[in-house]
């Protein structure tokens, strides 16, 4: 059989495109050097792909920032206030802002880590071929040619473009980006004719809006959609990639409608997509590229299962390519840069490097030229009996009533009406990272960290206290990341040195592995939050990650459902909250930033995730006293369809972005049931403009219209790590200008 991947990680193996791309707005580097470093690594990513002996490499999997906004610049979709740019400037003012000009809104790719830039489209956007024959996938395909190597170009498809699209802000009441789907289609009908006639033999589409629940309006955007591309009598052989779950059985039948030649099916996320598949009647002339290499996670994958799933395709479709399930963006490059692993666990895993090794493999096994290599271990080093039993043990947990809680708390914080706080972590000064990156390389030993993380600890707790803030937080200067800090302390995890991920544009992050069962040896933040709580009579709050984001920005054992693993972390943190408690900490903010990522993509699992996640805060959080005040925090303001949840997380504080969502979500969860404490975000931490008293007051006055002032909390909507002291002082000093406003006023 024929193999190839549906993309492959493009930053560079030393993140080269993220700091060339950084030079270059600093104005280190000119456009010129950004693109010759960028083909380079385009030119390496062909080389690599062409010689793990892939039948076909794909191209255009290449972005200076983001594959959607890629499309939006390809087709014009630029909105008018980017229009006086041109070039890389107007592309990367689309992405991040530049002077004057906000960025475009930026959100999660389904339900990965990586964020896409949102379309704006208006009622009469005129979609055209910016580039013509410079258009990006073009470009790149020749430029691969040129190197000798024969390309598959990978564009986004048209209806998922649509799909994630917005409707400019102000249009029209009942416009649907969707309804622009004839003038796109043309637009892509016009590419793909030119791709033909630069010789493109086959164009990857990709779909994977086609997974999930769709409308019958969406299905037949889908037919219609490939039926005019499938109908063109110029054009490459077209391949609709569908990926992270299984395709609607609709869309499915739809497809095999119209002339397309493959369809893409991921067959790791479960047996759906092989269901479905037979239940349309299979595709008895056509290609199923199966994703059997699973592009999500980083275990091996076991040739026996990949066997069993290809001999069952064969029944069911013309051809059978091997793939991997989805664009191989979302794991790291290369497991041989990690010298740190454990062997026991470095045996289990695969990155992009090793899976694209793995879909060359089964190509050679599957089609009879090599025989089935063993099995891979099991994903299950580390079993511990003391966590099982303590878990089976523990039975239904809950915290005291809430109108307790709330006196109980009153009395023991003696906190204002509008009480005012942060969200957790400060400013990174280049001082705190340098001395991190010497920590870890030795250049400095355990007593120097200490004494440099203490004294920038000591900093921010002075700061706090001058700006009159009344909860106070240490600032987290140890910390790299939220995720990564827990599992590095936390038995069962295993973290990378080099494993680094896209999660937008040049911001990456490494994952870590949560390969075996969950236990604390430790605690894990009690020396930083007792230090700082010594230095105030103020109370400081511990900061905590909560299980739900500890599994969705980790990579995890697919042995035991989430749920499960979700249990084990939750008891870790129960333990930690317990040590807080003792050490003298009465606030404590366990962080679910990631609640909403995880929602599933289809509504039928939407009542079991809420279920287990909520279980899962609910049990971290529940061996707490009344008189310890439980805050939780969530970003991004699409929380239409948790709210029930967050209400029922019964945190006694959460905090949450709502500086741009205007507030509305004070009221949306007050109808939910929630009647605890909350902190509409008040400052967008997201821009660095320093928001004013005024505005701020605005937010405030109208949150203390719908909730009782005692339970309205002033707080910037996020954390303050990627901020700069300038306007973090300036802005927290409004804030609390703010809060004391509105505090006299009610009076
Ligand atoms: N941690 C993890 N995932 C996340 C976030 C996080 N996903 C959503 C959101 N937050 C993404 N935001 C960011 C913001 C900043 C950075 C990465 C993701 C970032 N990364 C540094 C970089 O790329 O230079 C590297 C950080 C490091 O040294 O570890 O700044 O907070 N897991
Ligand atoms: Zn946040």
């Amino acid at each position: 059989p024929n193999t190839t991947i549906l993309g492959y990680p493009r930053i560079g193996a030393r993140r080269e495109l993220k700091f060339a791309t950084e030079d270059y707005w600093a104005g280190r580097i000119d456009a010129a050097a950004l693109e010759a470093t960028a083909a380079s690594l385009r030119a390496q990513v062909w080389t690599e792909l062409r010689e793990a002996g892939l039948t076909e490499v794909p191209s255009n999997t290449f972005s200076f920032y983001d594959q959607v906004l890629d499309t939006s610049v390809m087709v014009d979709a630029v909105p008018d206030r980017y229009r006086r740019l041109t070039g890389l400037d107007r592309y990367f003012a689309m992405a991040r802002g530049a002077r004057e000009v906000p960025a475009l809104e930026m959100t999660k790719w389904f339900d990965t880590n990586y964020h896409y830039l949102v379309p704006e489209l208006a009622l009469d956007a005129r979609f055209r071929l910016a580039d013509g024959a410079a258009a990006k996938p073009l470009r790149e395909y020749l430029e691969a040619r040129a190197l000798g190597i024969e390309t598959r170009p990978v564009l986004i498809g048209p209806v998922t473009y649509l799909l994630l699209a917005k409707a400019e802000a102000g249009g029209v009441e009942g416009f649907q980006p969707l309804d622009l789907l004839d003038g796109l289609v043309e637009v892509y009908g016009e590419l793909l004719e030119r791709l033909a006639g630069a010789g493109a033999r086959r164009v990857q589409l990709d779909e994977p809006a086609l997974v999930g629940d769709l409308t019958e309006a969406q299905v037949t955007a889908v037919r219609r959609a490939y039926t005019r591309l499938g109908d063109l009598p110029s054009r490459p052989r077209l391949l609709v990639a569908t990926y992270f779950g299984a395709v609607d059985r609709g869309a499915l039948a739809a497809l095999a409608e119209t002339k397309i030649e493959a369809v893409g099916l991921d067959l790791t996320a479960g047996t759906g997509n092989l269901e479905t598949l037979a239940s349309v009647g299979g595709l008895p002339y056509r290609t199923v590229v199966a994703g059997l290499v699973d592009g999500r996670n980083v275990w091996r994958t076991d040739p026996r299962r990949a066997k069993a799933a290809y001999a069952v395709l064969l029944g069911l479709a013309g051809h059978v390519e091997i793939s991997t399930s989805c664009s191989l963006l979302h794991v790291p490059l290369d497991l041989e840069a990690e010298a740190g692993l454990d062997a026991a666990v470095k045996g289990r895993l695969a990155f992009a490097r090793q899976k694209v090794a793995e879909v060359a493999a089964l190509g050679r096994v599957l089609g009879g030229a090599e025989p089935l290599p063993a099995e891979p271990d099991r994903v299950l080093p580390a079993v511990d009996e003391r966590v099982r039993a303590r878990l089976d043990a523990l039975g239904e947990v809950r915290r005291g009533d809430r109108a307790a809680r709330f006196a109980a708390q009153r009395a023991a914080l003696a906190l204002p009406d509008l009480a005012t706080t942060t969200i957790g972590s400060f400013p990174q000064t280049a001082e705190i990272r340098t001395a991190r990156a010497d920590h870890k390389a030795g250049r400095i030993d355990d007593a120097a960290y200490t004494a440099a993380m203490r004294q920038e600890i000591a900093r921010v707790i002075v700061l706090q206290e001058d700006l009159g803030l009344d909860v106070l937080v240490h600032g987290e200067p140890e910390r790299n990341d939220m995720v990564q800090y827990f599992a590095e302390q936390l038995t069962g995890y295993a973290v990378t040195d080099h494993g680094w991920v896209q999660s937008y544009g040049t911001r990456c992050v490494r994952p870590p592995i949560l390969y075996g069962d969950i236990s604390r040896p430790r605690p894990m933040t009690t020396e930083w939050a007792s230090y700082a709580q010594s230095l105030t009579a103020k109370p400081v709050k511990g900061m905590l990650t909560g299980p739900v984001t500890m599994l969705a920005w980790s990579f995890v054992r697919d042995d035991q459902p989430l749920a499960h693993t979700a249990r084990q972390v939750a008891l870790a943190l129960r333990d930690e909250i317990t040590d807080l408690e003792a050490a003298g900490i009465r606030v404590i903010q366990v962080d679910e930033p990631a609640l909403r990522e995880l929602l599933p993509l289809r509504q039928a699992d939407h009542a079991a995730y809420l279920d287990w996640a909520v279980a899962a805060f609910r049990l971290a959080t529940s061996g707490a006293a009344d008189t310890t005040q439980i805050h939780t925090h969530m970003c991004y303001s699409e929380f239409g369809e948790i709210i029930g949840a967050i209400a029922a997380l019964d945190a006694d504080v959460t905090s949450v972005e709502a500086a741009r969502s205007h507030m509305e979500l004070v009221t949306d969860l007050r109808r939910a049931g929630y009647q605890n404490g909350i902190g509409p975000g008040v400052w967008d931490i997201h821009s660095p403009r320093v928001p004013s008293v005024e505005e701020m007051e605005h937010n405030l006055r109208r949150a203390v219209q719908a909730v009782d002032p005692a339970r309205v909390w002033v707080n910037p909507d996020c954390g303050l790590k990627t901020r700069a002291y300038p306007e973090t002082e300036a802005s927290l000093r409004n804030l609390v200008a703010a809060a004391v406003k509105v505090r006299a006023h009610l009076r």
